[in-house]
């Protein structure tokens, strides 16, 4: 394998990835660009394996989408409804609550849930669905709000990012999902998400979730019309981001889905894609513990490969996801735990059962 990696040119960077030494820019650069997508994962698996050994893990949660209605309505987005249109809708109290009810009978350890910019829900809206889903399932997870909502919490809080986040705390928030991210680049942001908090804005909230001891994940919307040099000033970004707190648990790429949405003459991302930008950011984010290869995004199947090339996650059964389903995903709502076990066993990798936090509930 390591002569195949040589005749593919990326000996020095193999050097560096056994040595444990950072690879910068340029080599991140290199690695998207090579079609030898067998050496690419080969390096992305040692990072991978030196991390994370043999485990493979996966959560049992559950998705609340509690609106779709939203004034950023990105282009890349099918989810997102304006508040006039006919599919807009917007979930009471009672209705996020008879939702996390209805599965009170499976072991769900996290709740994951997000929504859009709405115009005017107040912000006791957010904390009472909190405390609300904390009554029902005091030992639930709330993985809650994506960065872009917190920022727009904090403005209808009328308070600091720090203060609104120790409120949320309060009232049940355990730490935040990845989503919001997209590309940082301010020309992608300009081209496909003019309306939406800015890169900088939203690593800014990411980091000071981090100092307050909150944990997030991030992710990077790919396959649409970025470049490969703006993917890499993304990782970098976050790199740089992680260096200063360590508050980054996972990095989830997420697939473009085009289909409902205003950039749907694009075609879908390719496996190649798929599994080089999962590749790529194991061996540039050296200081992430987790990539994640979100099945409903990629598909079980890709998953699955994906656990070769560098990824450590598969995300968990969901069930009943919206956002990407919005936007064209063929994928199933659910996976179940036997699914995924097999899934990972076949590949060859230890399935983790885990919380959250990456907390070990069972392995199998
Ligand atoms: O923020 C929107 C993206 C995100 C499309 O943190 C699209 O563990 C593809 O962030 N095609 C929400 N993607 C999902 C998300 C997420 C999912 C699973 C796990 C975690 C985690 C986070 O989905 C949005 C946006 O970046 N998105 N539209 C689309 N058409």
């Amino acid at each position: 394998m390591e002569s195949y990696v040589e005749k593919a040119g990326l000996n020095d960077i193999l050097q560096k990835i056994k040595s444990n030494e950072r690879i910068s820019r340029e080599d991140g650069i290199r690695l998207f660009q090579s079609p030898h997508l067998l050496a690419v994962g080969y390096l992305a698996n040692m990072v991978r394996e030196r991390i994370n050994g043999d485990n493979a893990y996966f959560i049992y949660n559950q998705h609340i989408n509690y609106s779709n209605i939203c004034t950023n309505l990105c282009k890349f987005c099918a989810f997102g409804k304006a508040k006039d249109s006919d599919k807009a809708y917007e979930m009471t109290r009672e209705e996020v609550a008879r939702k996390v009810r209805e599965r009170m009978d499976e072991p769900v350890t996290e709740i994951h849930m997000v929504g859009g910019i709405h115009p005017d829900l107040p912000f006791s809206y957010y904390t009472d669905l909190l405390k609300e889903i904390k009554m029902i399932r005091p030992q639930v997870h709330i993985q809650a709000f994506t960065c872009v909502e917190i920022d727009h919490l904090a403005r209808l809080a009328g308070q600091p990012v720090d203060r609104t986040l120790e409120i949320l705390m309060a009232a049940g928030l355990g730490s935040i999902p990845g989503g919001g991210a997209e590309v940082f680049s301010p020309r992608i942001r300009k081209l496909t998400c003019e309306n939406k908090l800015s890169g900088e804005g939203w690593l800014e909230v990411a980091k000071t979730a981090h100092r307050l001891g909150l944990k997030t994940n991030a992710t990077m919307l790919y396959g649409h019309i970025e470049t490969i040099e703006e993917r890499i000033d993304h990782l970098d970004a976050l790199r740089q981001a992680q260096d200063e707190t360590g508050g980054f648990l996972a990095f989830i790429p997420l697939a473009f889905h085009p289909k409902n949405t205003q950039m749907a003459d694009l075609s879908r991302t390719s496996g190649m894609d798929d599994l080089k930008n999962l590749a790529v950011a194991r061996c540039f984010l050296d200081n992430f513990p987790h990539i994640k290869a979100y099945w409903v995004m990629i598909g079980p199947k890709m998953a699955q490969v994906a656990l070769s090339f560098g990824a450590d996650d598969v995300d968990g059964t969901v069930k009943e996801e919206i956002i990407t389903h919005m936007a064209g995903a063929e994928t199933e709502q659910a996976m179940s735990i036997d699914e995924l076990v097999r899934l990972i066993k076949e590949a060859g990798r230890t399935p983790v059962q885990r919380g959250t936090l990456y907390d070990v509930i069972k392995t199998y």
